[in-house]
């Protein structure tokens, strides 16, 4: 049978086609189900349905036509990686998602079973020959903010160029020296893989346009706190996931338009929920495309999402990087110390973390917190301790979960969640 254009070019790109097939023809469904089931949703969210209905389609071919042109692509796990650096040499930046229990069995063959499933996921993915976002890409950045990840890296490194930025465990003095040195060098990195040097001028430029898109996350995140909240968690986390590896221009003008509607939807008083539903913070691991599993949970119970605090959200937009700097080692400092803000569960100590967490229940005008870690990540396993002290002060109910991405503790978790909402 001939080939359609997509699969030629997956096919191209070294794609596993049968597996490949098999994984998109979970994902409709999937969709379906999760997302196209809700009620009143905001039109500004067609986008998104387009976007997911063709994932490995029209990005993709973008970015190839991109690398075609001799331009590259960069990918990254994490958002300590600073984007800004591969917008300004003309360089395109995309955040590899690693949310599918799909991609796991390949990555277990060789990683130990005790893994997080993020860490499994990303490396199945490109063992199994299944995300063409990885394919063409010309380097993958990865980073040390643990231990199971860093040295997934090594084994990546066998089959794709990678380049690891080694993070501090500490904020203080040294670190920070430490992280401004790994920017610095990252930097270099950059130039010489795309033969373009960094100025002052291409760098603000890239520093404005990634800013935009933040203002624009911001902006959603404020409107979520109306009740009723007008526009569901799911959809909200799925516009953070998308954004990670679309164009920044074009995700800060859909996103423009979509705040516009939600404005106008709180005006009216209108939402995706009955006014006075069960308000959740969800706090704690990022969740990659399609990971929905929590949010669909908590929203299936009757409650709504109003925030995350993780780097599928907040940690993602909350922080701007430095505009109007025109000294260019100043500007490159004053981005490091942005990205160093990040509250990682990587640090000790890590208090920013739980005054945002505190601060973000109190804005967003949140009932409980739900804290969610990865089975087998122990930064956030333990650090969910310290979170659990911090909101007992503060009198904010806490529920923690620990899961990975089967569908197996579906039901038990069902039960919990609901057990929590009841006593809110
Ligand atoms: S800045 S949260 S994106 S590291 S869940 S792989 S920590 S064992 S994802 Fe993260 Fe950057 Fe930090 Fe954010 Fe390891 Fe834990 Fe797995 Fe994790």
């Amino acid at each position: 049978m001939a080939l359609t254009e997509s699969e030629q070019m997956w096919s191209e790109l070294g794609i596993d086609l049968a597996s490949h097939g098999q994984l998109m023809n979970a994902l409709g469904p999937i969709y379906r189900d999760i997302y196209l089931s809700q009620k009143n949703r905001p039109k500004g969210m067609g986008f998104y349905d387009f976007v997911v209905g063709d994932i490995h389609g029209i990005r993709v071919k973008e970015l190839r036509e991109h690398a075609k042109s001799g331009g590259k692509v960069v990918a990254t796990y994490c958002v300590f990686v600073p984007e800004e650096f591969c917008w300004a040499t003309g360089a395109i930046p995309v955040s590899l998602c690693a949310g599918t229990a799909f991609s796991i069995p390949a990555a277990e063959e060789v990683l130990p079973r005790n893994t997080c499933a993020l860490i499994k996921s990303s490396f199945g993915f490109k063992l199994g020959r299944l995300c063409p976002y990885v394919q063409v890409s010309h380097l993958i950045v990865g980073e040390t903010t643990c231990d199971g990840k860093k040295k997934m890296f090594e084994l990546l490194a066998e089959h794709q160029p990678v380049y690891v930025m080694e993070v501090p465990n500490k904020r203080g003095p040294a670190g920070r020296a430490l992280w401004q040195q790994e920017v610095r060098d990252f930097k270099a990195k950059i130039e010489e893989l795309t033969g373009n040097r960094i100025t002052a001028e291409n760098l603000g430029e890239a520093i404005k346009k990634v800013n935009a898109r933040r203002r624009e996350f911001k902006r959603l995140s404020m409107l979520r706190a109306a009740d009723p909240a007008p526009i569901s968690g799911k959809d909200a986390l799925l516009a953070t996931q998308v954004s990670m590896y679309d164009d920044v221009e074009r995700e800060t003008q859909i996103m423009k338009t979509l705040n516009e509607e939600l404005e106008e939807r709180v005006k009216n008083g209108e939402g995706v929920f009955p006014r006075g539903a069960k308000r959740i913070l969800v706090s704690g691991s990022p969740m990659a495309i399609p990971n929905w599993k929590l949010h669909h949970l908590i929203e299936s119970a009757g409650a709504v999402v109003v925030g995350e605090e993780s780097c599928t959200g907040s940690r993602f937009f909350n922080e701007l990087a430095p505009e109007g700097i025109t000294d260019l080692d100043e500007v490159v400092t004053a981005l490091a110390d942005r990205y160093l803000k990040t509250n990682c569960a990587c640090f000790t100590p890590n208090c920013e973390r739980l005054d945002d967490i505190i601060g973000m229940a109190k804005t967003l005008k949140a009932d409980g917190v739900i804290h969610y870690n990865l089975q087998f990540c122990h930064t956030y396993a333990n650090e969910a301790i310290q979170v659990d002290k911090a909101l007992e002060k503060a009198g904010i109910p806490l529920l923690r979960i620990e899961t990975d991405y089967s569908d197996e503790d579906a039901g038990q978790l069902k039960t919990r969640i609901d057990a929590f909402l009841e006593t809110l």
